[in-house]
C-alpha cells in the first residue's frame, strides 16, 4: 500500500491490511475543595487500527440540483478532468480544493533536515481521494445538473462550458416533497416530487441507494442532506423520541420531516447520513436507531464563512482574556437559500444554528464570564436576489477591554457561498468515511468503532451533534486539533503540543 507518510516506530505495526498503533492517552481528572483543585493525570494504553484499503465511494445528496449540489459536483468533476480556464480578468484558474481541510491545508509532521516538515493532511492516513467519488442524489426540481449548475451561477460561465457535457447527463431522482416543512416560494421547483405514503417513499429512497450501488459499481454510500432548510419539527413523546416510535410513525403516516426520512432510509441501508442545514433531522428516534444499526450520523449545518469566522475571533477573544459583550452578525445573499430563508419558520432554524456557536469559549472562562453571563448576539439574514451567490456578511465584535476600554472589530466578507460549503460537503464525506475504517479499543476492551454519532465532524458543522452528555466544541482551533490528533494516535503518534522545547534550550 503506497502510504506517503511511514512510521518508524516499535508502536505501530503495517499489515497488508492494517495500520496498528499503540497509543498512551493521557487526560487529567480535577477534583475541588472550595477554591483549589487537586489535577490528577490519569493515562490510557488504546490500540488503534486503521484498514489500509480505501474503497470506492458514492455520495448521494439530498438537494442535488442545488446551489451547493451542482457546484460540489462539477468542482470534483473539473479537478478529475484537470480543467483550467480563464476568468473575465483574464487570469488563468487551475480547478483546485481550496478550502477543504483534508486537501488544501497541511499538517506539521517533525523537524526535518531543513526545518518542520508539513504535509497535506489527507497524506496523514489512506483516505479517499475527492476526484474518485461518485455522485448521485435526488432533487424536487427535475433539472439536470448542466441546467441546474447554469441556474446557481456560481462557476465562471467558460467553465461552465467545458463542464456542460459532463454535467447534463446527470438527473437527480425524485424527492420527498412535504411542502410545509420548506418556504412556500419553493413549490415552483418542486416538479419532481415521490407519491405514495411516507413509508412508500422511505422504501424507494432505500431502493434509490440500492440501485445506485448496484449500477455505478460504489463499494460504500454515504448520503448527505444539502437540501433547503426545513423548519424544525417538534419532538413529541411517542412519536419520533424513539427509534421505535419513530418507525410506528412513518407507517402511521404521521408527522416526520423529509430530511429524517431520509435519515431513517439511509441508516436502514446501512449507509453513514450527514445533515448540512440546522433544522432537527436528528430527533431521538432517528439517533437511537443510528446507534442501534451501528450507522454513523453527523451534522449539523456546514460552517463555512461568518460562523467559521465566529468561532476563530470569539475563541481569540476570549482566549486573549479580552470579554466579547456584543455580536451582531448581519448577511444578505440572493441564492434560493436565501429565499427559503426569507420565510420566518425556516430563518429561526437558521437563528438558532447560527447563535449558539459562541457557548463553549464563553463558559470556558469564568474570569470574563459570571454564572449564565453572555455576550448579546444577534442574527440577520436578508434575502436580496441581486448579489445571488455572493453573499455578503457584515459583523460588529465590541469587547470590554481592559481598565473599562471598549475595543470594537467590524468586519465585510464578500464570497461564494456555495463555494464555501462545496469543501467542507467533500471533507465530510471523506472523514465519515475514514472513520468508518478505524476501530479502537483500550487493554479492557473490545475493538469499537467510534460513536454512531460521529463528533468528529464538528469542525464543519455550525451547531455540532453529539453524543448524549459529550461537551459541545465550537472553538475552531480546539476542532481542528481534534481532527489532527485522532489521525496521529492512528499512528502512534503524540499530539501535537507547539512546545518546540528543543529550540528553547541553551
Ligand atoms: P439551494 O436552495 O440552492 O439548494 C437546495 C436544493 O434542495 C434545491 O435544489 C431544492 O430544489 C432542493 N430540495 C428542497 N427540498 C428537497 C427535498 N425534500 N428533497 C430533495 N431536494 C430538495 O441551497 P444551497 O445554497 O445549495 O444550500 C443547501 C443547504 O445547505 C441549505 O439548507 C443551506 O442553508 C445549507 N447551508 C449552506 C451553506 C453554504 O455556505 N452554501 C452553509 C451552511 C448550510
Ligand atoms: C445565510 O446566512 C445563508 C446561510 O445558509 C449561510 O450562508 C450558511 O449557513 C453559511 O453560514 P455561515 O455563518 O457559516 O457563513
Amino acid at each position: 500500500m503506497p502510504e506517503k507518510i511511514r512510521i518508524n516506530s516499535p508502536n505501530v505495526r503495517y499489515t497488508e491490511q492494517y495500520i496498528e498503533s499503540q497509543y498512551s492517552y493521557h487526560t487529567s481528572t480535577v477534583s475541588a475543595d472550595g477554591d483549589t483543585y487537586t489535577v490528577t493525570p490519569n493515562t490510557t494504553e488504546f490500540t488503534f487500527c486503521t484498514v489500509r484499503t480505501v474503497p470506492k465511494l458514492g455520495v448521494m445528496l439530498v438537494g442535488w440540483g442545488g446551489n451547493n449540489g451542482s457546484t460540489v459536483t462539477a468542482a470534483a468533476l473539473a479537478n478529475k478532468l484537470g480543467l483550467t480556464w480563464r476568468t473575465k480578468t483574464g487570469i488563468k484558474v487551475n480547478a483546485n480544493y481550496y478550502g477543504s481541510l483534508l486537501e488544501a491545508s497541511t499538517v506539521s509532521l517533525g523537524s526535518g533536515p531543513k526545518g518542520e516538515v508539513f504535509v497535506p493532511f489527507r497524506d496523514l492516513l489512506p483516505m479517499v481521494h475527492p476526484n474518485d467519488i461518485v455522485f448521485d442524489g435526488w432533487d424536487i426540481s427535475s433539472m439536470d445538473l448542466g441546467s441546474a449548475m447554469e441556474r446557481a451561477q456560481v462557476l465562471d460561465w467558460s467553465l461552465q462550458e467545458k463542464l456542460r457535457p459532463h454535467m447534463s447527463p446527470l438527473r437527480p431522482r425524485p424527492s420527498i416533497y412535504i411542502p410545509e416543512f420548506i418556504a412556500a416560494n419553493q413549490k415552483q421547483r418542486a416538479d419532481n416530487v415521490l407519491i405514495g405514503s411516507k413509508a412508500e417513499q422511505v422504501e424507494q429512497i432505500r431502493r434509490d441507494i440500492r440501485d445506485f450501488k448496484e449500477k455505478s459499481g460504489v463499494e460504500k454510500v454515504i448520503v448527505l442532506w444539502t437540501a433547503n432548510t426545513e423548519r424544525f419539527c417538534d419532538v413529541v413523546l411517542g412519536g419520533n423520541d424513539t427509534a421505535e416510535n419513530l418507525l410506528a410513525t412513518i407507517q402511521a403516516g404521521g408527522e416526520v420531516s423529509p430530511s429524517t426520512l431520509f435519515a431513517v432510509a439511509s441508516i436502514m441501508e446501512g449507509c453513514a447520513y450527514i445533515n448540512g442545514s440546522p433544522q432537527n433531522t436528528f430527533v431521538p428516534g432517528a439517533v437511537e436507531l443510528a446507534i442501534q444499526r451501528g450507522v454513523f450520523i453527523g451534522g449539523d449545518d456546514f460552517k463555512s464563512g461568518q460562523t467559521k469566522l465566529k468561532s476563530v475571533l470569539v475563541d481569540f477573544l476570549v482566549s486573549a482574556g479580552i470579554k466579547p459583550t456584543s455580536i451582531v452578525s448581519y448577511n444578505h445573499l440572493g441564492n434560493n437559500d436565501g429565499m427559503n430563508l426569507s420565510a420566518p419558520r425556516q430563518f429561526r432554524s437558521k437563528e438558532i444554528s447560527k447563535s449558539n456557536v459562541v457557548d463553549d469559549m464563553v463558559l470556558s472562562n469564568p474570569v470574563l464570564y459570571g454564572p449564565g453571563e453572555k455576550p448579546d448576539h444577534c442574527v440577520v439574514i436578508k434575502y436580496v436576489p441581486y448579489v445571488g451567490d455572493s453573499k455578503r456578511a457584515m459583523d460588529e465584535y465590541t469587547s470590554e477591554i481592559m481598565m473599562g476600554g471598549t475595543n470594537t472589530i467590524a468586519l465585510h466578507n464578500t464570497c461564494e457561498d456555495s463555494l464555501l460549503a462545496s469543501p467542507i460537503i467533500l471533507d465530510l464525506v471523506i472523514l465519515t468515511e475514514l472513520c468508518q475504517r478505524i476501530t479502537f479499543c483500550t487493554r479492557d476492551s473490545e475493538f469499537q468503532s467510534f460513536h454512531s454519532v460521529l463528533s468528529l465532524l464538528s469542525y464543519l458543522c455550525k451547531a455540532p451533534l453529539m453524543p448524549e452528555g459529550a461537551p459541545v466544541v465550537n472553538a475552531f482551533f480546539r476542532q481542528r486539533a481534534c481532527i489532527e490528533n485522532i489521525m496521529r494516535a492512528c499512528l502512534g503518534l503524540p499530539p501535537q503540543n507547539h512546545m518546540q522545547l528543543e529550540h528553547k534550550m541553551k
